[in-house]
């Protein structure tokens, strides 16, 4: 599906900043054959470690086409998550990202938002449009074109908060179409109610009551809307034409929205499509970093089959003759510039081993992840740092008893607790596993954590 309308972009971006996005990009579809190419004289030269997960999925990195066939872009989006706070370094140093809640909850939750948006807003099939014909031709067209579901969701009042919404975003989730019904069928998913059913007044949970007692579990067909009657009227005439439409959308051929959404989550580029969406450039600790907000954010991609016609570009590499990161990296894990060996890197060493560190490997005071790199970065001085706008992502313990919006926020040790490695090792394995439920610390596991703990003396 090729959009023109600029209009729908414009939308999309909106809708990404008022979740609190801090840049939203996009960039066509193309297989990453220059970046691939690093990415596999990466993996052959061992650098990803133990982590065999990156060259498993080396293909759908190289060509997003094997997650989602019909891809024709990526939407890029970049979430902050810097607080005003710093490491303590007389106590165990947790990385700034793992001080708070949760990224991929907080984010998918986001990312879910904003498909929600972009499925409701579509322009229309341009299959359908301006083909005319009565009902019947046009239903003989869609069965024909092994159309069963609405051509578009634009009928649907966009922004209505439906109860049934989900229906749309289980295509996000994965699956053929097959699973995907069988998923619905298992949510007791039944799709939003009828387009038509909207405009006869009445708030969401009214149209839904609706719906219901009109024994109305999917939209009859946009198709039908139109050609006059009441609702149940309408209802009668799609039954009698065995229209039935799908609980989501299906892989058409210019038919519906297909959207597929990573946060850290998937064999996605992340960081290649950042730069591609114009979001920021790589810099040689190989972060992205955007000229207004430094690094500290998370990225998250949309993969889709939506061309938008036009695209973002690349922003120029601001980085010039400093090498900051790279003389000041603890382990020399960054090799040359812009590539890091996560053999010795702090931060794989501390979340991603699952053996034993390296007796001779310096954490530097780090239990979990490491910031050094991007702690002396220029761009991340106080003029780039903006406090993100999640309340989720800020430090756990502030927040106990505390008044979150409060702007002067208690000064704390800068870690996601502030006790010493002797009092952080007296955690049983339940009670980690149960301060840590919502927190990425949790991937470590409790051996990673008494193993991280070990090797500190604050
Ligand atoms: C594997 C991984 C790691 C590994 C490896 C890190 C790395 N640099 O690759 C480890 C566990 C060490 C790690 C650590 C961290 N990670 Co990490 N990680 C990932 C993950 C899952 C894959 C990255 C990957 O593919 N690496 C393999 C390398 C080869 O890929 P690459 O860096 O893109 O490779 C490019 C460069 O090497 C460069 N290159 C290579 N050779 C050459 C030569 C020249 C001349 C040039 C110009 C370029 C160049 O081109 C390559 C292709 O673009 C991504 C999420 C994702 N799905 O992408 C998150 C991700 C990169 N991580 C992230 C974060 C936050 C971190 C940490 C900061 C966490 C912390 N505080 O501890 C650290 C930072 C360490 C560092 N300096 O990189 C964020 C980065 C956000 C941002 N602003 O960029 C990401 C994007 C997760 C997310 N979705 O938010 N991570
Ligand atoms: S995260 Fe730490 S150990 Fe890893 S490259 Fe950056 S400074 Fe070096
Ligand atoms: S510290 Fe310097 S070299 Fe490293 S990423 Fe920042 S600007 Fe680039």
């Amino acid at each position: 599906m090729k959009i023109i309308d600029q209009t729908y972009k414009q939308t999309i971006k909106a809708k990404a900043k008022e979740l609190g996005f801090i840049a939203c990009g996009f960039a066509k579809y193309e297989v990453l054959e220059g970046e691939s190419g690093k990415l596999r004289k990466w993996l052959d030269e061992g650098k990803q470690a133990d982590m065999a997960w990156i060259e498993r999925g080396f293909e759908k990195r190289r060509d997003v086409r094997h997650i989602l066939p019909e891809a024709r872009s990526v939407i890029s989006l970049a979430f902050n998550y810097y607080t005003p706070f710093e490491h303590d370094e007389s106590k165990p140093k947790i990385s700034r990202y793992a001080w708070g809640k949760d990224y991929h909850k907080i984010l998918k939750k986001k990312l879910k938002e904003l498909c929600e948006v972009i499925m409701l807003t579509s322009p229309p099939s341009p299959l359908l449009i301006g083909e005319g014909g009565n009902d019947s031709e046009i239903n003989e067209k869609l069965k024909s074109l092994n159309e069963t579901s609405p051509p578009s969701p634009m009928l649907i009042q966009p922004g209505r908060d439906f109860e049934n919404v989900q229906a749309h975003f289980l295509e996000i989730e994965g699956g053929n179409d097959t699973e995907i019904v069988e998923k619905a069928k298992s949510l007791n998913v039944t799709s939003p109610p009828s387009p038509l059913l909207i405009g006869e007044g009445g708030n969401d949970s009214e149209i839904i009551e609706k719906a219901k007692s009109l024994n109305e579990t999917s939209p009859p067909s946009p198709l039908l809307i139109g050609e006059g009657g009441n609702d149940s009227e309408i209802i009668e005439k799609a039954k009698s034409l065995n229209v039935t439409s799908p609980p989501t959308h299906t892989k058409k051929e210019n038919g519906g929205i297909l959207l597929k959404s990573y946060v850290d989550d998937g064999p996605v580029m992340d960081k290649v499509w950042a730069q591609r969406a114009g979001i920021g450039w790589m810099g040689k600790h190989s972060n992205i970093i955007n000229p207004e907000y430094g690094s500290w954010f998370f990225l998250c991609e949309i993969v889709t089959n939506i061309d938008f016609g036009i695209y973002d570009t690349p922003i120029e590499d601001m980085c010039g003759s400093c090498t900051l990161c790279i003389s000041a990296c603890p382990t020399g894990a960054i090799e040359s510039e812009y590539v890091v060996d996560a053999n010795k890197c702090i931060s794989y060493q501390t979340i991603e081993n699952r053996g034993e560190i390296p007796q001779d490997l310096n954490l530097d005071g780090w239990i979990f992840g490491c910031d050094v790199c991007q702690d002396v970065c220029p761009f991340n001085s106080p003029k780039y740092n903006h406090v993100t706008s999640e309340e989720g992502f800020w430090p756990k313990s502030i927040f106990e008893g505390t008044d979150q919006s409060a702007s002067t926020p208690t000064p704390m040790a800068g870690t996601a607790l502030s006790e010493t490695s002797q009092e952080l090792a007296q955690l049983t394995e339940e009670e980690f596993a149960e301060v840590f439920a919502d927190s990425p610390i949790k991937r470590t596991k409790y051996a990673g954590w008494k193993r991280n703990l070990g090797r500190i003396d604050k």
